[in-house]
C-alpha cells in the first residue's frame, strides 16, 4: 500500500488561505471547491483534512491526521502531545492582556483580584501564576473584546494583530502573554514511510521560506569598485561577476537577505553600483 500523509488544515478562517498557498508554493495542488471534509492532493501522496483549528492538535496527537498547520496559541492552549516541527511565517499575532483605556487598572499588578475574560484560560492561568497574580478567569468563546463594556470582566486576554479591535473597543494593550504564528505540528509516532514524506514536504517548505526571506540582486559596477562591492554581497557562496560589453565594467549577481536589504542597497549605491535590479526568488535550495 502506498502511504499518504494526512494533513489537518483549518476549514475556514485566518489560517486557511496561508495553509493552502504554502502547499501550492510547495508544488502541491489541493482544490476545495466543494467544501469537502477531505481532499486528495493531485501530485503528492497527501490528503488534506479540513477541520476547526481548535481540534487540530488533538487530531494530530491521536493520529487521525499525521501533521497539521495550526497557530502556536492553539498548541499552547490545547496542551496535546504533538511535535512542533517548523514555523510557517503566516498567521502572526500576539495574545495580550488588554484593559479599558479609562479605568483603575494601570499595571499588571493591578490585575490582582480582578476578573479577566479570555478564550485562552490555560495560557492565562500559567501566566498569572508565574507573575504571582490572583485573578478570576472568565472563559468565553468569542467577542472577548466586549466583555469589559458589558460588565462581564475588568480586563481581557485576547489575540491581537493590527490592534484595531482593541482600539475600536477603547481598550489598550497592557502586556503580551505570548507571540504566535502558524506552525507545522507532527504526530509523535510517524511510521518511517510517513516520516520520509514529511521530510520531503519539509524540504520544500524550507526552500519556499528561504526564497521569501531573500532577494536576487543584479548590478553594474566599474571594475575598480568591485572589491568594495563584493565585500557587501556575500551571496550564497560568493557573488558571480561577469564582464559587461563596455570595457572596465562588470555585472555582479548575488542574493541578499530581506532583513538587511535596504541597508545593503544604500551601501552598494554609495560604493558606485549602478542599474541595481532586485528580483524575487521563487525557491531557494542551499
Ligand atoms: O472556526 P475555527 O475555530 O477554525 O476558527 P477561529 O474563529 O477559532 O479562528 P480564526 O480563523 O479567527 O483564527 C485562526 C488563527 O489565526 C488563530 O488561532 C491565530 O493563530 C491566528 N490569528 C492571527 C488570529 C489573528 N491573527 C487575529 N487577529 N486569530 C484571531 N484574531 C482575532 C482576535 O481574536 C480579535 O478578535 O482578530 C481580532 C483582532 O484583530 P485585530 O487586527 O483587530 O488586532
Ligand atoms: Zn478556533
Amino acid at each position: 500500500m502506498i502511504e499518504t500523509l494526512k494533513v489537518a488544515v483549518q476549514k475556514k478562517g485566518r489560517l486557511y488561505d496561508g495553509s493552502l498557498a504554502l502547499l501550492k508554493e510547495c508544488g502541491i495542488e489541493v482544490s476545495n471547491g466543494n467544501n469537502q471534509l477531505r481532499v486528495q492532493a493531485a501530485n503528492f501522496p497527501l490528503e488534506v483534512f479540513f477541520l476547526r483549528d481548535d481540534d487540530i492538535p488533538e487530531y494530530v496527537q491521536d493520529a487521525v491526521a499525521d501533521i497539521g498547520f495550526v497557530g502556536e496559541n492553539v498548541i499552547a492552549e490545547k496542551n496535546k502531545q504533538v511535535d512542533p516541527v517548523e514555523k510557517l511565517g503566516f498567521g502572526k499575532c500576539r495574545l495580550s492582556i488588554a484593559i479599558p483605556k479609562t479605568g483603575t487598572i494601570r499595571s499588571t499588578n493591578d490585575l490582582n483580584d480582578k476578573k479577566i475574560a479570555t478564550s485562552y484560560p490555560l495560557i492565562l492561568s500559567n501566566f498569572l501564576a508565574q507573575k504571582n497574580i490572583t485573578a478570576t478567569i472568565q472563559e468565553i468563546s468569542g467577542s472577548v473584546e466586549i466583555a469589559p463594556r458589558i460588565g462581564l470582566a475588568d480586563a481581557i486576554c485576547d489575540l491581537v494583530s493590527s490592534g484595531s479591535t482593541l482600539f475600536n473597543n477603547e481598550l489598550s494593550e497592557l502586556e503580551t502573554v505570548l507571540t504566535s504564528e502558524a506552525v507545522l505540528i507532527s504526530n509523535k509516532n510517524l511510521s518511517a514511510e510517513k516520516q520520509t514524506l514529511l521530510n520531503k514536504l519539509l524540504f520544500r517548505i524550507r526552500a519556499v521560506k528561504k526564497a521569501k526571506n531573500n532577494k536576487y540582486v543584479l548590478l553594474n559596477a566599474p571594475n575598480d569598485k568591485l572589491d568594495a562591492i563584493v565585500k557587501l554581497l556575500p551571496g550564497m557562496k560568493s557573488p558571480t561577476i561577469l564582464p559587461l560589453a563596455e570595457s572596465g565594467w562588470s555585472s555582479v549577481h548575488s542574493v541578499i537577505s530581506e532583513n538587511d536589504f535596504w541597508n545593503v542597497i544604500e551601501s552598494l549605491k554609495a560604493n558606485g553600483a549602478q542599474g541595481i535590479l532586485i528580483v524575487p526568488i521563487e525557491k531557494m535550495i542551499v
